[in-house]
């Protein structure tokens, strides 16, 4: 394997340092306001990462995990959206503020990007909670008030999803850029991004090729050319939710975010209950069902994998992706559940015996487009063990979760807190000191199944 030259304690000798290390991780990425996705690559805070992040953070101050929530909702659209980036003032990533266009879109002189991420935030809130409360004294005190108070703002954000992506009755949430996804290039939108004529647009210089130096492990430049179109497409009508629809030249009912938003909105209504808002709770949960209905018909019978579909095309996308296992997030039909077990488990998926560990990839490793090394297109996330992990386990696998900690516990010790992994090497990839992956880390050491 080999390892980056930069640091010199690699690799991690125990539980204890690995601990410390990822602590020393979030606390070397925080500017005071936000812990920052990752030090050079990602200098702003990302909404699905500051969820993450939060409940990575709570497990060392509750005071601190809210801090980071109440920064990403001070951003938050007047429309109920929650942008997908609220920037830093430090300098260095592309696309800045003003190549989106959204100078004074969020409030409180924060400025942001103008698309969305996937909705993780009421389930990593949730979870905040609960640890609170476990605590108790005035970790519980802080964590309920601030889901009290915060409650109406993230039932605002639920609402956006629903009315403005989700409300054709398909259970699908529309996306209209690869980046609202998280799963940028992932190959699931190689077929609508091929459809993505770019037209006249100003010239740009990346700087994600400056920081990751090795390319192969990045989107390549005609890949960022469609999707500089797609911001240039969204400024050019103001961002204006009832006009994207006309003008977009991506649009994908994107599976993955759909079921992820539907076990969010079983989370949501479980505080709602809890903090008195009980006619938001019932709402919530129709939400839930409609989206889990529609991430369950989204199956195709032969993969028994889940599918998106191009809006523009009609076509379902059926690659074996890790988005086919949305249902593991979001289903209530136990034959499914099953059978999507049984593929997670199989051959082309952690069965693999090539792998360095039995941990889900992003695409199928025997896929012939898997690029092992190159971002969405194969490696293996830290982030994403941990939360199919979570998802398994509230729903009572405890097996599941202990066999996915126990194998991204031994991935982590290399050290790095990579962004990604070669999923048969280990070798880190991409971003070193990235803050998801620290959270998580912290999240599987505070949270052994062994102890009860
Ligand atoms: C990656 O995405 C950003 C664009 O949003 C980028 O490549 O510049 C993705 O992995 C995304 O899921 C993640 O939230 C973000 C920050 O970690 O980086």
């Amino acid at each position: 394997m080999s390892l980056p030259a930069e640091g010199d304690s690699y690799p991690i000798q125990d539980l204890a340092e690995l601990g410390r290390r990822a602590r020393d991780v979030l606390g070397a990425n925080d500017l005071g306001t936000m812990v920052t996705a990752a030090p050079n690559l990602y200098p702003h805070m990302w909404s699905w990462d500051a969820a993450f992040v939060a409940a990575g953070l709570s497990t060392m101050s509750v005071a601190r995990a809210i801090q980071e929530l109440d920064y990403l909702l001070a951003a938050q659209w007047t429309s109920g959206m929650i942008p997908h980036i609220v920037f830093s003032d430090v300098p260095g990533y592309f696309p800045d503020v003003d190549r989106w266009g959204t100078r004074g879109a969020s409030p409180e002189g924060l400025e942001s990007s103008g698309i969305c991420q996937p909705p993780v935030h009421a389930t990593m809130l949730r979870r905040i909670v609960e640890r609170a409360t476990a605590a108790g004294g005035e970790d519980a005190r802080l964590a309920e008030d601030f889901a009290r108070r915060s409650l109406p703002q993230w039932v605002d954000w639920h609402a956006w999803l629903r009315n403005c992506r989700g409300g054709d009755s398909s259970g699908l949430l529309t996306i209209y850029h690869g980046w609202e996804s998280g799963m940028d290039n992932s190959p699931r939108f190689d077929g609508p991004y091929s459809r993505v004529k770019s037209g006249e647009m100003e010239p740009f210089v990346r700087t994600d090729t400056l920081k990751v130096t090795d390319h192969s492990q990045r989107p390549s430049d005609e890949e960022y050319r469609r999707y500089l179109w797609l911001v240039q497409q969204m400024a050019d009508v103001g961002f204006d939710d009832a006009r994207l629809p006309g003008v977009m030249a991506f649009q994908v009912k994107d599976v993955f975010m759909s079921a992820i938003f539907a076990a969010a909105n079983e989370d949501l209504a479980v505080l709602a209950e809890q903090f008195g808002l009980p006619e938001e709770a019932l709402r919530l949960r129709q939400w839930a069902r409609e989206f889990r209905d529609g991430v369950d018909r989204s199956v195709d019978g032969q993969t028994g994998l889940a599918r998106d579909r191009d809006v523009l095309t009609g076509e379902w996308i059926g690659l074996p992706t890790m988005a086919g296992f949305a249902p593991l997030i979001s289903t209530a039909d136990q034959a499914l559940l099953e059978r999507q077990l049984e593929i997670f488990e199989g051959p082309d998926w952690t069965g693999d015996p090539r792998l360095a560990f039995p941990l889900p990839a992003s695409t199928s490793t025997t896929y012939e487009g898997l690029k092992p090394r190159q971002y969405w297109r194969g490696p293996v996330w830290p982030v994403m063990n941990w939360y199919l992990a979570h998802c398994l386990r509230r729903r009572g696998d405890d097996k599941r979760y202990r066999q996915l900690r126990e194998a991204s516990l031994a991935q982590l010790m290399e050290g790095h807190f990579a962004e990604y992994y070669e999923p048969f090497t280990g070798e880190p990839l991409g971003s070193m000191d990235q803050s998801w992956t620290a959270a998580v880390a912290l999240e599987w050491l505070t949270d052994n199944p062994e102890n009860g």
